[in-house]
């Protein structure tokens, strides 16, 4: 585990690079190698879907994910899968609403374990804040192709309540978020960008990360 709490998690949510083995173009190492050699600041492992890797295939890829990871200090979250998470020892998890509540996450993986929730609405956020989550994704705020079972489109204006009402729990923005549609997800008040297939599938991975992470720089130095 890296030494990484509550408190150091913010400026981690910059450029949140999440996905599994279905959305590579090319092999899942080289794509999360790319990535981080292009600047991501968060890996979150999601191997979801048709086709998705199941028991030992899947325990394997999170093991040489997660050395990747860790070799350039970048924190390792692992979607939903919280015995996976419990077995490599990852620095924490990312649940959605019809998981397990965060505050029995915490009581099982303890007080330095990072707890990300997926909220879509006001009273969703507030509960995930009671149950002890450290980061809340806030989303889908484009269309996505990369989740089935998606809630409807919400733009950034759930993102632009909470900071309206002084919730300050570092935020991310997910669903559809692009190089040029980034910015708006700043401004709004997001300390950063969840994002799967506009790196996962782009021609050069490093240069998308890249590329997000000057636009997401120059934008948040024009917030203040
Ligand atoms: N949760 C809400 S939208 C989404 C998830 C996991 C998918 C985001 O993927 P993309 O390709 O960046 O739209
Ligand atoms: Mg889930």
């Amino acid at each position: 585990m890296l030494a990484i709490n509550s408190d150091t998690i913010r400026p981690s949510l910059k450029l949140y690079f999440i996905m599994g083995s279905i959305n590579c173009l090319k092999s899942p190492v080289e794509v999360l190698s790319e990535a981080i050699t292009g600047g991501i600041t968060l890996f979150q492992f999601r191997e979801k879907g048709p086709g998705a890797l199941m028991g030992q295939a899947k325990l394997e890829l999170a093991k040489k994910l997660q050395k990747l990871c860790w070799e350039h200090n970048i924190p390792f979250i692992i979607n939903d899968d919280i015995s996976l998470a419990i077995a490599i020892g990852a620095d924490g998890v990312h649940i959605g609403q019809d998981d397990e509540p965060a505050s029995s996450m915490r009581a099982r993986l303890g007080p330095n374990a990072i707890i990300g929730v997926s909220a879509h609405t006001l009273e969703e956020a507030q509960q995930a804040l009671l149950d002890g989550a450290n980061y809340l994704g806030i989303g889908p705020i484009f269309p996505t192709q990369s989740k089935d079972d998606a809630k409807e489109v919400q733009g950034t204006s759930l993102i632009e309540e909470l900071r309206a009402k002084g919730i300050q729990i570092p935020l991310v923005g997910i669903g559809g978020i692009k190089i040029d549609n980034a910015a708006s997800v700043i401004h709004a008040g997001a300390d950063g960008v969840s994002v799967i297939s506009a790196i996962a599938g782009a021609d050069s991975v490093r240069d998308a990360a890249t590329r997000f992470i000057r636009e997401i720089e120059m934008n948040k130095l024009k917030s203040f």
